[in-house]
C-alpha cells in the first residue's frame, strides 16, 4: 500500500466527515462499525430470544397450544441460527472492532473499507434469514426449514425453498465472518504499537486472534457443505444421497468440522473479556498470562480435531469414536487451565463485586458445570444414552449462555462507560444480573432431569409425566426473558446520559490494563508516528 491509498482510505475520517445516515452506511471507523455490530446483535438477541419465549410458552404444558409443529421446528432451527450468527458472533465482532485497535495502540482496523463490507454482508445475511422464515407463509412457499440448525440431509433436501434462502444466508455469513477475521488478524499482526510484542498483548486480543484463525479454517468447509446441499436439491447430484452413491454422513462430518470449533468461536472472545474483568476487580495482574495464551491456542487447535463426538450414534467405527472421545476429553485440560488461571487471579485479591465481576464469577461457576456435563456427553456409552434428549439441550445451554452470552454481557457493563462516556446504573446492573442467574438456572437446570428421564428434544409435544419440570423451565425462561427488558433499559439509559465516566473508569484497572510503555488515553487517541511510517512503507 502506498501513501496515497492510505490517505485516500482515511479521507472520510479527516476532512468532510459524513453526517447523518451516510456516516453509518459508509463508515470506515472502527468505533462506529463496532457500534453498528453491537446494535444489530442486540436486535437479533431480542428476535432469537423472542423465539425461545414462544418455544417455552408452547412447552409450558403437554399437547399443542400455540404453534403448528412445522412452525415450532422452524423456531427451534432459527432460534439457534439467530443466537449463534446474529447475536453472539456480531456482538463479539463489535467488541473486537471497538477494543482491539485501542488495546494495541492502532489508529483503526488495518482494512477499514473491508470492515465496512463485512458488517453490511452481515446485515444482508440477517435479511436473507428473515426472508427464509417468511417464505413458507406465502402462497407456494413450501415447508419451513424444520431440520434444526444442523441442516442434516435427507430432510434438508426435501424442505421447500426456504432452505435455499437459508443456504444463501450461510454463504453471506461466511463471507462476512471471513472478511472480519482477516481484518482482525492483519490488524493484530501489523498494527501493534512499537514495542508491543504478541506476548505483551492484552488477553482479549489473543482470544480474538485464535478465534479469527478458527473461523477462516472452519467456514469454507461449511460453505462447501451447504453448496453441495444446494446441488443435491436442484442440480441432480447425489453427494448426500445413498441411492445415488453418496453418503448423508459426509454432510455430518462437514457440518461438525465447522460446528464444533464454532463453539470455541463463541466461547473464546468471552473468555478473553473475563481475562480483563477479573484482574480489574481482583486488583491483581492476570495469573499465568503465558499459560492462558497457551490454553487458548490449545483449545483452538485441538478443537479442530474432535468434531465427530456429535456422531457417536451414527455407526462410526469403534476406533474412530474412541479417538474422538479421548480427543474431546483432552480439551477439558486447557479449558480447565483457563478457569484455573481466572480463579487463581481472584485468589487473595482485593475483590469488589460490580456487575461485570458478578457476571465473571457466575460464568465460572455455571460454565464449569456445563463443562462437567460435557465430559459426560463426551463419553461414548453415556452419550448413546443421553443422545437427542433434553440433557443435551441443558448441557449446551450451560456451556454457551454463561460461556459466550453472559461473557458478552459482562463486557457490555465493563466497557459501556468507555463506549458512551457515561456510567451505567450499578443498581439496575445488579438487578439484571440476579434476574439472569435465577431465570437461567430455573430454565435449564430442570432440563437435565427431563433428559435423563427420557424427554426427547426438538418435538412440540411431550408425555404428561414431564409436565412439572417443563412448567418450572418455562417460568424460568420468562424471568430470563424479562431480565432483558432491564438490560435494554440500562443500555438506553447509559447511552442517553448519566454520571460521566472518567478516563480511568475502573480504579482497579490502574496499571493492569495496559502493557504499552506509555498507554494512550482512550478518548484522545492519536496515531503514533511510527505506525504511520510502518504502514506507508509496507
Ligand atoms: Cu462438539
Amino acid at each position: 500500500m502506498n501513501h496515497a491509498t492510505i490517505a485516500h482510505a482515511h479521507e472520510g475520517g479527516h476532512h468532510g466527515v459524513p453526517h447523518g445516515w451516510r456516516r453509518w452506511l459508509f463508515s470506515t471507523n472502527h468505533k462506529d462499525i463496532g457500534t453498528m455490530y453491537l446494535v444489530v446483535s442486540l436486535i437479533m438477541l431480542f428476535l432469537g430470544g423472542g423465539m425461545a419465549m414462544l418455544i417455552r410458552a408452547e412447552l409450558f404444558m403437554p399437547g399443542i397450544q400455540l404453534l403448528q409443529p412445522d412452525v415450532y421446528n422452524n423456531l427451534v432451527t432459527n432460534h439457534a441460527l439467530i443466537m449463534v450468527f446474529g447475536a453472539v458472533m456480531p456482538a463479539a465482532a463489535g467488541m473486537a472492532n471497538w477494543m482491539i485497535p485501542l488495546m494495541i495502540g492502532a489508529p483503526d482496523m488495518a482494512l477499514p473499507r473491508m470492515n465496512n463490507m463485512s458488517f453490511w454482508f452481515l446485515v444482508a445475511a440477517a435479511l436473507m434469514l428473515v426472508i427464509s422464515m417468511v417464505v413458507p407463509f406465502l402462497p407456494g412457499g413450501g415447508t419451513p426449514v424444520n431440520t434444526g440448525w444442523t441442516l442434516y440431509p435427507p430432510l434438508s433436501v426435501q424442505v421447500g425453498m426456504s432452505m435455499d434462502f437459508l443456504i444463501f444466508t450461510v454463504h453471506l455469513l461466511g463471507i462476512s465472518s471471513i472478511l472480519a477475521s482477516i481484518n482482525i488478524i492483519v490488524t493484530i499482526l501489523n498494527c501493534r504499537a512499537p514495542g508491543m510484542g504478541l506476548m505483551d498483548m492484552p488477553i482479549f486480543c489473543w482470544s480474538w486472534l485464535v478465534t479469527a484463525f478458527l473461523l477462516i479454517v472452519i467456514l469454507p468447509p461449511f460453505a462447501g457443505a451447504v453448496t453441495m446441499l444446494l446441488f443435491d436439491r436442484h442440480f441432480g447430484t447425489s453427494f448426500f444421497n445413498a441411492a445415488g452413491g453418496g453418503d448423508p454422513q459426509l454432510f455430518q462430518h462437514l457440518f461438525w468440522f465447522f460446528g464444533h470449533p464454532e463453539v470455541y468461536v463463541l466461547l473464546l472472545p468471552s473468555m478473553g473479556i473475563l481475562g480483563h474483568i477479573i484482574p480489574t476487580f481482583a486488583r491483581k495482574p492476570l495469573f499465568g498470562y503465558q499459560s492462558t495464551v497457551g490454553a487458548m491456542l490449545a483449545v483452538g487447535t485441538i478443537g479442530l480435531a474432535v468434531w465427530a463426538h456429535h456422531q457417536y450414534t451414527t455407526g462410526l467405527s469403534l476406533a474412530a469414536v474412541t479417538y474422538f472421545m479421548i480427543g474431546t476429553i483432552v480439551i477439558s485440560i486447557p479449558v480447565g487451565l483457563l478457569v484455573f488461571n481466572y480463579i487463581a487471579t481472584m485468589w487473595r485479591g482485593a475483590m469488589t463485586f460490580e456487575t461485570p465481576m458478578l457476571f465473571a464469577i457466575g460464568i465460572i461457576l455455571m460454565f464449569s458445570f456445563g463443562g462437567l456435563t460435557g465430559v459426560m456427553l463426551a463419553t461414548i456409552p453415556g452419550d448413546i444414552q443421553y443422545h437427542d434428549s433434553y440433557f443435551v439441550v441443558a448441557h449446551f445451554h450451560y456451556a454457551l449462555i454463561p460461556g459466550a452470552l453472559l461473557g458478552l454481557y459482562a463486557g457490555v457493563f465493563y466497557w459501556l462507560p468507555k463506549w458512551t462516556g457515561n456510567m451505567y446504573d450499578e443498581r439496575l446492573g445488579k438487578i439484571f444480573f440476579w434476574m439472569v442467574i435465577i431465570g437461567f438456572n430455573l430454565t435449564f437446570f430442570p432440563q437435565h432431569f427431563l433428559g435423563l428421564a427420557g424427554m426427547p428434544r426438538r418435538i412440540i409435544d411431550y408425555n404428561p409425566m414431564f409436565t412439572e419440570f417443563n412448567m418450572i423451565s418455562s417460568i424460568g425462561s420468562f424471568i430470563f426473558g424479562a431480565a432483558h427488558l432491564v438490560f435494554l433499559y440500562v443500555i438506553v439509559k447509559t447511552v442517553r446520559g448519566g454520571a460521566r465516566a472518567g478516563d480511568q473508569v475502573w480504579e482497579g484497572a490502574k496499571g493492569l490494563e495496559w502493557t504499552l510503555p506509555s498507554p494512550p488515553p482512550f478518548h484522545t487517541f492519536t496515531t503514533p508516528p511510527q505506525i504511520k511510517l510502518a504502514q506507508s512503507e509496507a
